[in-house]
């Protein structure tokens, strides 16, 4: 009742005529570190179908193109969060369905960014993340860049997606590698990194064609710059993935294995600072932004 109460008397004062937005929003404080909105373990279950409008109605605070932030606090963190994406529909709407509400009760000022690959060319998600990057900050002074792929789902909202002082390993607790890691190098998956930490590793590799790698690429860059990995704990860090068969035009790499022999000679040439490829389409839902770009093919760009 007091605290209901008092948040009253706040919108009273603040809706006083002659103060302006700005002065508004200089008023609000940080929000607390952990949210004290966190619930902890989720269910998640994939056997229902959702449609992306129950999605909408459900989260009805989102501005467009899948936008929020708090408005009682000042959120600590402004976060992209980086979807690589092609023919993952059904994935999608689960991912959105369930991420949503979590990301609010984290209580992050966030956008989430679909990054499609344009065409049928073999896929190419690192160099989809790099895109993801770079235009998210088009759009907004991001400071922190979560990369999840599509068909992870985190079982406990304790597991923040925002960025710490080293890079963060947010998957670290698959249901498919039976709860926990499969190597401890492993960096696939879910992971964050502030603008800082990924300029420092030139961002992600642009030629890692098809599965497998590009994650062992970039965990070399991270520790070729000297960092270390974070990561919540194995119970927080429980996550799920939707079962799927293997996608056509990603088949394994075979170059992979020696690209990631050479990473410390690579890494520095081939990144952000070398990223090329064009916008085909920009799409703009209350739920997203879906970004379909033309990232080119093996052998070329
Ligand atoms: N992705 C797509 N479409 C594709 C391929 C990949 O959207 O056609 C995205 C999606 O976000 C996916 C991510 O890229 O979650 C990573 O794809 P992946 O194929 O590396 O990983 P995923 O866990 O599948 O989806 C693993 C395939 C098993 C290969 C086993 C080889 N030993
Ligand atoms: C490693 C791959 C990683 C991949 C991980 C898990 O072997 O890219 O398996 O794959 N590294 C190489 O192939 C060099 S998974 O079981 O999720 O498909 O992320």
């Amino acid at each position: 009742m007091l605290s209901g109460w008092l948040a009253n008397t706040r919108d009273i004062c603040t809706a006083i005529p002659g103060r302006n937005v700005t002065e508004k929003a200089k008023k609000l404080e940080k929000c607390p570190d952990p949210s004290p909105i966190l619930v902890g373990p989720l269910r998640v279950e994939f056997t229902d179908p959702v449609s992306l409008d129950l999605v909408r109605q459900e989260n009805p605070r989102l501005r467009n193109g899948g936008r929020y932030k708090p408005d009682n606090c000042l959120a600590l963190q402004k976060v992209a969060l980086i979807i690589p994406f092609r023919h993952r529909e059904e994935h999608l709407k689960y991912w959105l369905y369930y991420l949503h509400p979590i990301l609010q009760r984290q209580q992050l000022d966030y956008g989430v960014y679909v990054i499609n690959q344009y065409g049928e060319d073999t896929f190419n998600r690192a160099k989809l993340l790099n895109v993801g990057y770079t235009e998210a900050l088009k759009e907004y002074d991001y400071d922190c860049f979560v990369f999840s792929d599509v068909d992870l789902i985190p079982m406990d909202d304790r597991n923040t997606y925002k960025c710490f002082s080293q890079p963060r390993h947010l998957s670290v607790s698959m249901d498919k590698f039976g709860f926990r890691l499969p190597y401890l190098q492993y960096f696939g998956g879910v992971s964050s990194l502030s603008k800082q930490q990924y300029l420092k590793i030139n961002g992600f590799p642009n030629n890692y064609w098809g599965w497998g790698g590009e994650d062992d690429d970039i965990y070399n860059r991270l520790s070729f710059r000297g960092m270390t990995i974070s990561r919540p704990s194995g119970a927080i860090g429980k996550c799920k993935m939707i079962r799927h068969k293997r996608d056509d035009k990603n088949p394994e790499n075979p170059q992979r294995f020696n690209r990631i022999k050479h990473t410390r000679e690579t890494m520095d040439k081939d990144g952000i600072n070398s990223l090329k490829y064009s916008v085909v389409n920009v799409e703009k839902d209350q739920l997203f932004t879906k970004i379909t770009v033309d990232i080119g093919k093996p052998g070329r760009r």
